[in-house]
């Protein structure tokens, strides 16, 4: 047990540790889902940092009772200790433990996803943008300016907006991560997802559906306006 628990600890220090701390560095950035700038993608971190702790426990739980197997034992279990040991687990692990999970991950998946479903707006009609994959690029139409950007999405900050997304040939799928969640262009179907940006700056959006040769190239600026600012480069737009 003493080598083992030394091997252990060694593949923890000297590789996991350090690849860990190495893959921290790509939390961050203009498509990192981690550092949100809206209120869908903000719900979404939450969710995804709370799914983190729960990993975190579980591995180390189960780090635990697998050390604990390891240890030597000098007296085995007679059978009445070996099927209670065996009902808790099957009670436990296979019954509770995902139940427990399910429920709690759909009380805060399922009022995240909401979120982003264009509901009717009393308050202020949200702008709507007709967004079109094609192999291998976005096309971006604001249908009350009459305006027309190709991989380039302007927002106004603070102003709901409602995606209405499709394809014009295979099926794509429209993501800024750090807004909010996936939705698919499918050729002959409008689905709308609704995003509100709560900052300005520039970030990225990403095909997240393997549409062909050039599928990771298919990216688009987006950038998040003042409204004012947002108003000028439409009045701009030829
Ligand atoms: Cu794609």
């Amino acid at each position: 047990m003493a080598g083992g628990g030394r091997t252990v600890f060694d593949v923890f220090f000297r590789l996991l540790l350090p690849a860990g701390l190495l893959c921290l560095t790509g939390c961050d950035g203009p498509q990192s889902t981690l550092q949100p700038a809206g209120d869908a993608a903000r719900v979404t971190a939450a969710l995804w940092w709370g799914m983190f702790g729960v990993s975190v426990l579980v591995t180390a739980g189960v780090t635990l009772l697998w050390l604990y197997a390891l240890r030597a034992r000098s007296e085995t279990p007679d059978a009445a200790q070996q099927r209670r040991a065996q009902r808790w687990l099957m009670m436990g692990g296979g019954v509770a433990l995902p139940v427990i999970a399910i429920v709690v991950l759909l009380g805060f998946g399922i009022p995240a996803g909401h979120g982003m479903l264009p509901w009717p707006d009393d308050e202020r009609p949200p702008l709507r943008i007709e967004v079109t994959g094609h192999q291998w690029w976005w096309q971006v139409h604001y249908p009350e300016a009459g305006v027309t950007a190709v991989n380039q999405l302007h927002l106004p900050v603070d102003r709901p907006v409602d995606l209405h997304v499709r394809s014009a040939d295979v099926i794509h799928a429209f993501w800024v991560p750090r807004l909010g969640g996936k939705i698919d262009a499918i050729p002959g179907r409008t689905n709308v997802l609704r995003l509100r940006a709560t900052e300005t700056g520039t970030m990225r959006a990403q095909c997240a559906e393997f549409c062909g040769l050039r599928h990771a190239h298919m990216t688009m600026t987006v950038q998040v306006l003042p409204a004012p600012a947002f108003d000028q480069w439409l009045e701009r737009q030829p």
